[in-house]
């Protein structure tokens, strides 16, 4: 099945620059904004010109479906970005669908659908249109998330106007193969070409504010404050020590939104709300750090005279790829790479958990160079971009 690496690549520098943040090849496409709403409109308008039938379900969720009533395999990723993106994350598993669903349409065979998920990047949620889709999260549950300036999901959502359309049924469907860009330094540092994913990481995601009492920062003693910045600092710190005996060199945790409130050098803040997000491979550590997090958080809160909020906790469950997808992920990296690939996890989240839910789903890697993504730097060499794209085209071929 012989794919056209110019037209890939092209259909990949065109979605790029639709969003282009002007800092270096980076994205600003966050879910709903202008930018996302125009991307997938391009997306459509390439989908239709390769024979594929373009549908937005509720939530924006784009599919190119395959014509005809024979059941297809499902290729894509998502094309919204972070509030600072790259212009391969989601990108490129989008733009090496499409290209193998042309290419197949031109080989006769074997029929295949495309998809770019909406909010992958959470804005509102996490992986938020597949986890819709995939019956994960209910649509009224979704419609009142907000994202941090207080936006609804329902509102944002409102601005699709009518491309809308029903949710596509999965049972169109014989499984679901997403390429994605590693994301991070094992594949660039081991100078391979290709990552075929065994797992997917699980994730908790909540906001939690602390509130004590706002005051004037040069006549509050500091043994009289309810400082909520300070709450956070012992918070933070002690999280590291708690966690010590329980977590992994693998499990991440982050605190990467923070709102002092408010936020002004001479007043001590009297408010700290912020997103506490932690991965792991294993549910059971996932559950035993979110008692480690509630507890410190009641302490160090009860100590100082302040109050404790959580907000709703979001989260996806650790989940294996299908092995006979993967197998078949293999097989193509060795003939197209040969002993230039490895078997590895993923320690990103990615739509392919939630697609699992419904049908046998797999992943497959290509390097980040240096190891960075979510930022604009992001970026991998041109060469294992159609490598990537050969290896997934093989796979697909082999699925036949
Ligand atoms: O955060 C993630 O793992 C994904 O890139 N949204
Ligand atoms: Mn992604
Ligand atoms: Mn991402």
């Amino acid at each position: 099945m012989p794919v056209n690496p110019d037209r890939f690549l092209q259909d990949l520098h065109a979605l790029r620059a639709i969003g282009a943040s002007g800092v270096g090849k980076g994205v600003v496409r966050p879910a709903f904004s202008e930018a996302d709403i125009a991307a997938r409109d391009w997306l459509a308008g390439r989908m239709a010109e390769a024979g594929l039938e373009p549908h937005f379900d509720p939530v924006g969720s784009l599919f190119g479906l395959s014509p005809g009533a024979e059941r297809s395999l499902l290729l894509g990723s998502h094309s919204d970005s972070q509030p600072e993106g790259g212009w391969l994350d989601g990108a490129l598993g989008v733009i090496a669908a499409l290209e193998v669903a042309r290419a197949a349409q031109e080989a006769g065979g074997p029929p295949v659908s495309v998809v770019s998920f909406e909010d992958e990047e959470g804005r509102f949620g996490v992986t938020t249109g597949s986890a819709i889709w995939s019956g994960h999260l209910p649509l009224a549950e979704a419609d009142g998330l907000t994202d941090p300036a207080g936006v609804t999901f329902a509102d944002a959502r409102a601005a699709l106007g009518d491309r809308r359309g029903d949710f596509v049924d999965p049972a169109r469907f014989t499984g679901f193969l997403e390429m994605h860009i590693e994301q991070g330094p094992t594949l660039d540092t081991a100078g391979e070409a290709l990552g075929v994913v065994e797992a997917i990481v699980g994730i908790r995601d909540m906001t939690i504010t602390f509130a004590g009492q706002q005051n004037h920062a040069g006549t509050t003693p500091m043994a009289l404050r309810r400082d909520a910045f300070q709450a956070l600092s012992a918070f933070n710190l002690a999280l590291a020590e708690r966690f010590a005996n329980v977590v992994t060199p693998a499990t991440v945790w982050t605190i990467g939104h923070v709102s002092l409130h408010p936020n002004a050098h001479s007043i001590v803040p009297g408010r700290a709300s912020f997103s506490m997000q932690w991965r792991d491979g294993d549910a059971d550590r996932l559950r035993r750090m979110e008692e480690i997090i509630r507890d410190i958080a009641a302490e160090i809160c009860a100590a100082r005279g302040m109050t404790c909020e959580f907000g709703p906790m979001l989260g996806l469950e650790p989940v294996a790829m299908d092995e006979g997808l993967r197998a078949a992920l293999a097989r193509a990296a060795e003939a197209e790479a040969p002993g230039r690939w490895r078997h590895m996890p993923s320690g990103a989240l990615h739509d392919a958990t939630n697609a699992a839910r419904l049908m046998p789903a797999a992943m497959l890697f290509v390097p980040s160079i240096g190891g960075i993504s979510h930022d604009f730097a992001e970026d991998t060499a041109e060469a294992d971009l159609v490598s990537g794209l050969r290896t997934l085209a093989r796979a697909v071929a082999d699925l036949d």
